[in-house]
This record gives structure tokens, C-alpha cells and sequence, in this order.
């Protein structure tokens, strides 16, 4: 694969002045609960989003990706605001219009993170950029705030209501752990995942299967979360336990009672995984990782058929643990099992999904890996 600095110099006719890398993720529990100030467990895989990056003398933004063919988008830095531009384009704006930039830029992006498999991509995207500009233009953000500038570069200029989750793992996260990420106040604590030594090996199974509900279906059940925050007249799904939930029941529509279940029980088996993981205990993860799935498939509604069939086939091949990850209606599954049964597990899924007649899966495997970086500059 061509090196993205010497794109970029075939591109612009010079070099970067700077490169980044930012990671996509998988989450290992803590679904749909980002937005509700819980806390997550996602841990970044070893695919990236590479942006090179250099300043120009005058106000032109122009700015192109490997994958849509290297084909110049300009637009003038003044016009930034209009929110124009095609839909990649978009995200890459977002960020510069967010962090604010005071000369023109050219801009090289090259995503290696799978395009459409729920690995936020996206957030990706935006976090090697953001990295990028806060190193150039001497920002001095902190990774926190590099999170917040990102989601709202999302959330008002692409305009997908997505919670804080991908882009702060994306920025914060370490090699070899997972991140528990407080969404309330983004503080962290690394928790070791290594799981190699114990025989297990996680994977990543992409139904390839997009659903339309995406967009209208993620607003719905973010809107359903701030309703029962404001029927049941607290701060936040965060605090209210799962017993004082359930005792609240009736003062609740039943659709909003039980989208704000699973946020409440989700929110438990967070911390409940945590322990898991520091004892080691990992067929009491795989249990949880159970649970979380069928939470997300009943309570929540965000599952699909593609989905449940990965990970009814994993567990039916022996898998300690399967759940959907990211916002549903299609995307990724993880399933949790002894290396050994991977090979056995990827035929099965492959052959159940053809046997459904759907899309053939793409399996990826990934050891939690390091968050946004300057690769030089
Ligand atoms: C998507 C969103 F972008 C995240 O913020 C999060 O809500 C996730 O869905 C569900 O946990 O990836």
C-alpha cells in the first residue's frame, strides 16, 4: 500500500507537514448508554484512518480521499459555515469548522478502517483530522476536548445525534486495554484485555447488513432515554439503580419504560464486566456479553436478523460470549471464544448467513490497540 505522505506530494505537489492516525473501535459492552452518561467499555482495533495535512498561504480549504479516488474538494475557508460539501466531506469539514482553522489547508485522507461495518470509521475520521489540527495550529487541546470538538462537528455539521463513545476511545484509548470511559465527565481508567495468554480471541463478525432504521431508529431511542429522565424527574438514567427503575415503573408509557431497562441494566453490566475482567473471569464476561445482546435485541429493539443469526451461530459453536455492537440495524457482532474454535465459528456463521440467504459476513480479529497518534510532522 502507497505511503499517504507520498500521495499527498503527488496530490499537492509537496509534502505534508504533518501525519496522524486515528483507530476505529469495538465495543466491548456499554451499548446505546454513552448518551445517557453511563459508563463504556470500548477498546480501539488496530485499523486506522491516516490524514496528512499542510497549511497554505491563503484561505483555500481543498481536501481529498484515497478512497473516493483522490478527487480535490474546495471550498473557501469562509464558506465553511454553509455546511456543504458530499458526505465524507462532510465529517472532514466538520472538524476543521469546529476546531477552527486560520489559513487554508490541504488535506489527504486514507481510511483503513472497513467502511460500513459499525467500527466507527467515521469517528476515525474526525479524530485523525483533530489530531492533526490541534498539533499543526498549536491548539493545545486536551484529548477530552479534542472528544467534545469531534462529536460536535458530527452532531451539528454532518448532523448524526451520535453520543461521545467513538470519537473519546478513539482519541484516549491504550494498546492492550480496553477503556472504561466515565461519558459524564470522559474521565478513564485503562482495564488490561489480554486475552491472547488465556486461550481467547475475540471476533469481530460484519454482517454487512445495513438496515434503513439507522438514523430515525437511533434518534428514537435517544429520544426515549431523555423521556424517561424527564417523566421520572432525575438528572440522568445514570442515577437511578436497576431496583428503583423497576419499582418506577408505572409512572412510565411502556415503550419508554423499557428502551430506559436496558440503559439501566446495560449500565450495571458495565461495571459488572470490569470485575470480570480483573478476576480473570471470563466466561462470566461471555455471560454478560449474552445478556447485553439480548437486551439490545428485546428491550432496546436495535438488533437485526443478520445480527441475532451471528451470534446465535457463534454461541451454538462453543462461544463463551456474542452481542451486537455499536447503534444496530446492522453493522458488527463480537463473539468471545477459544482460539481454537474461530476457524469452526467463521465457516458456521458463513454458512448459516448463506443459507438465509443473506450477504456473505467479513470476520476481522483485533488486540486492543493504541488511540490517535502523530505518526511525523
Ligand atoms: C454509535 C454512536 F455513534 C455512539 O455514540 C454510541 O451511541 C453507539 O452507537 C451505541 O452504543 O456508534
Amino acid at each position: 500500500m502507497k505511503d499517504i505522505a507520498k500521495r499527498f506530494e503527488e496530490l499537492f505537489g509537496r509534502a505534508p507537514e504533518i501525519v496522524t492516525a486515528a483507530p476505529g473501535r469495538v465495543n466491548l459492552i456499554g451499548e446505546h448508554i454513552d448518551y445517557s452518561e453511563g459508563f463504556v467499555l470500548p477498546f480501539a482495533i488496530s485499523d486506522t484512518t491516516l490524514v496528512a495535512l499542510a497549511r497554505r498561504s491563503d484561505r483555500l480549504i481543498r481536501i481529498a480521499s484515497v478512497q473516493k479516488s483522490a478527487e480535490v474538494v474546495e471550498i473557501a475557508l469562509d464558506d465553511l459555515a454553509l455546511h456543504v460539501g458530499e458526505n465524507w466531506a462532510r465529517y472532514a469539514l466538520g472538524v476543521l469548522w469546529v476546531l477552527g482553522v486560520d489559513t487554508g489547508v490541504e488535506l489527504l485522507v486514507d481510511g483503513r478502517v472497513p467502511l460500513g461495518a459499525g467500527l466507527s470509521s467515521s469517528a476515525a475520521l474526525e479524530c485523525s483530522i483533530a489530531t492533526a489540527v490541534n498539533h499543526l495550529f498549536q491548539k493545545g487541546l486536551s484529548l477530552a476536548e479534542l472528544a467534545r470538538a469531534t462529536q460536535k462537528a458530527e452532531n451539528d455539521y454532518v448532523g448524526v445525534p451520535c453520543g461521545i463513545m467513538d470519537q473519546s476511545v478513539s482519541l484516549m484509548a491504550r494498546s492492550g486495554s480496553a477503556l472504561l470511559l466515565d461519558c459524564r465527565d470522559l474521565t478513564t481508567e485503562n482495564i488490561p484485555f489480554l486475552i491472547a495468554p488465556q486461550g481467547l480471541e475475540l471476533l469481530i463478525i460484519d454482517t454487512q447488513a445495513h438496515h434503513k432504521l439507522v438514523d430515525g431508529g437511533y434518534a428514537q431511542r435517544r429520544a426515549s432515554c431523555e423521556k424517561a429522565v424527564a417523566d421520572l424527574g432525575i438528572t440522568s438514567l445514570r442515577d437511578i439503580s436497576v431496583a428503583e427503575y423497576a419499582a418506577r415503573q408505572s409512572e412510565l408509557d411502556p415503550t419508554t419504560y423499557i428502551r430506559g431497562f436496558h440503559a439501566v441494566t446495560e449500565m450495571k453490566r458495565v461495571l459488572d464486566a470490569v470485575d470480570a475482567l480483573r478476576s480473570n473471569n471470563f466466561s462470566k464476561l461471555g455471560e454478560l456479553l449474552n445478556q447485553s445482546h439480548r437486551s439490545l435485541r428485546d428491550d432496546y429493539a436495535v438488533s437485526c436478523p443478520e445480527l441475532n443469526l451471528a451470534v446465535d451461530t457463534s454461541n451454538a459453536q462453543g462461544a463463551l460470549g456474542s452481542r451486537m455492537v455499536g447503534g444496530g440495524f446492522g453493522g458488527s457482532a463480537i463473539a468471545l471464544m477459544k482460539t481454537d474454535q474461530v476457524k469452526r465459528t467463521k465457516e458456521a456463521v458463513s454458512k448459516a448467513f448463506s443459507s438465509a440467504g443473506f450477504k456473505a459476513p467479513r470476520f476481522f480479529t483485533s488486540l486492543p490497540s493504541a488511540g490517535a497518534h502523530v505518526i511525523s510532522s
